[in-house]
């Protein structure tokens, strides 16, 4: 029994197989046909339309041989004016007539006429009544951007704006022309003394520095100048430095002119221990005075004037060869251990004497003083 239902149950399923086969077959035997009888209407319908198009073409065909026949009629008109135009027409139709009333109607289909033609067309009928509005069709799309309008009237000034930062500083103009002179300034007051320019230059004798009175020194040294016993040289005294300098020199002595050095002679009267005593000497500039002078027999200096030094008026010895006059300063400062007699230019003091000298002022028996002024 077991084997019996095996079997039935595998018949069964080979036969639902089968069946399922055939039905699938079935429906793609069933579309291809649709298909094809699908096709097959369209290639009729496509032939029917063109059928139809030869027909109208006949038809515009038949009327234009209708209107030429019509034309041709009526040309002729004149000479066939009592034949009727459809006689054949009549003559069959008379035929068809006699033999309806006894052939049978197959015969009476073959003689019926062609379709008429195609009438003209008719006139325009009148116009129809308004219809309703229709609906209200969808937004149409965005137009295109108009072109710009007109410039606008100008607006109203506006207001006043705020004041605007400084600017930088503009760029330095031209040079302007020249202007008439201003007029004369106020005199300012007095500036200060000078220097450098002109000054006044004097020897002081008897001392190796140069006095408090804004005299710079230049050098000091010894008074020196030509022998008081012997001819030639110079008359005048002058104020030697101890660093000479020497250019081209000779051996030996040349025997020419010569130049000695100076004592005090006579003068221990006047400062003590001063005989014999070598002079020294300063060489003083004054830059803030232009004039300088030595004033004879006095010891001072006239109003106005600045009294460098003051001193005893010296000169040679009477009998001695001339020399010039000298002032020696008051304090008769002396070389040191210089009191050996060596004599050489000798400062002697000097008196007046009485007669073209007036006396007094003058006294023969008083040595006469000295100032040096500048101004
Ligand atoms: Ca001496
Ligand atoms: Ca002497």
């Amino acid at each position: 029994m077991t084997v019996t239902n095996g079997g039935m149950k595998l018949g069964l399923f080979l036969l639902l197989v089968c069946v399922g086969i055939v039905f699938v077959g079935g429906l793609y035997f069933q579309s291809s046909l649709v298909e094809q009888r699908i096709k097959v209407e369209v290639e009729v319908q496509s032939e029917i339309i063109e059928l139809k198009e030869a027909v109208y073409e006949l038809n515009k065909q038949l009327n234009l041989l209708q209107l030429q026949i019509n034309q041709h009629q009526s040309s002729s008109n004149d000479q066939f004016t009592n034949e009727p135009l459809n006689t054949n027409y009549t003559t069959k139709q008379h035929t068809v007539m006699k033999r309806q009333n006894g052939d049978t109607d197959t015969t009476l289909e073959v003689l019926r006429g062609r379709d008429g033609r195609d009438g003209r067309d008719g006139l325009t009928g009148p116009m129809g009544i308004t219809g309703p509005p229709g609906p209200k069709g969808d937004t149409g799309p965005a137009g295109k951007n108009g072109s710009s309008g007109l410039d606008g009237i100008a607006g109203l000034p506006g207001l006043k704006g705020d004041i605007g930062p400084a600017g930088q500083d503009g760029l330095s103009g031209l040079n302007g022309t020249i202007g008439p002179p201003g007029p004369k300034g106020d005199t300012g007051a007095a500036g200060p003394k000078g220097e450098g320019v002109g000054g006044v230059v004097y020897v002081r004798w008897g001392h190796n520095s140069c006095p408090s009175t804004g005299a710079q020194q230049v050098y000091s040294g010894r008074a020196g100048g030509s022998d008081y016993a012997t001819k030639g040289g110079g008359s005048n005294p002058q104020c030697l430095p101890l660093d000479p300098n020497y250019l081209t020199t000779v051996s030996g002595t040349l025997g020419a002119a010569t130049i000695h050095g100076a004592e005090y002679e006579r003068t221990d009267v006047l400062v003590a221990n001063s005989q014999d005593t070598d002079v020294v000497c300063a060489v003083c500039y004054v830059p803030t005075r232009n004039v300088v002078y030595m004033l004879p027999a006095k010891y001072t200096c006239p109003t106005g004037w600045t009294r460098e030094y003051y001193g005893y008026l010296m000169s040679a010895r009477y009998n001695h060869y001339r020399s010039t006059f000298s002032c020696i300063d008051n304090s008769f400062t002396a070389a040191p251990n210089s009191s050996t007699d060596l004599n050489g230019y000798l400062f002697y003091p000097v008196e007046g004497v009485c007669g073209s000298l007036p006396c007094p002022p003058y006294d023969e028996t008083s040595e006469l003083t000295c100032a040096i002024c500048t101004k």
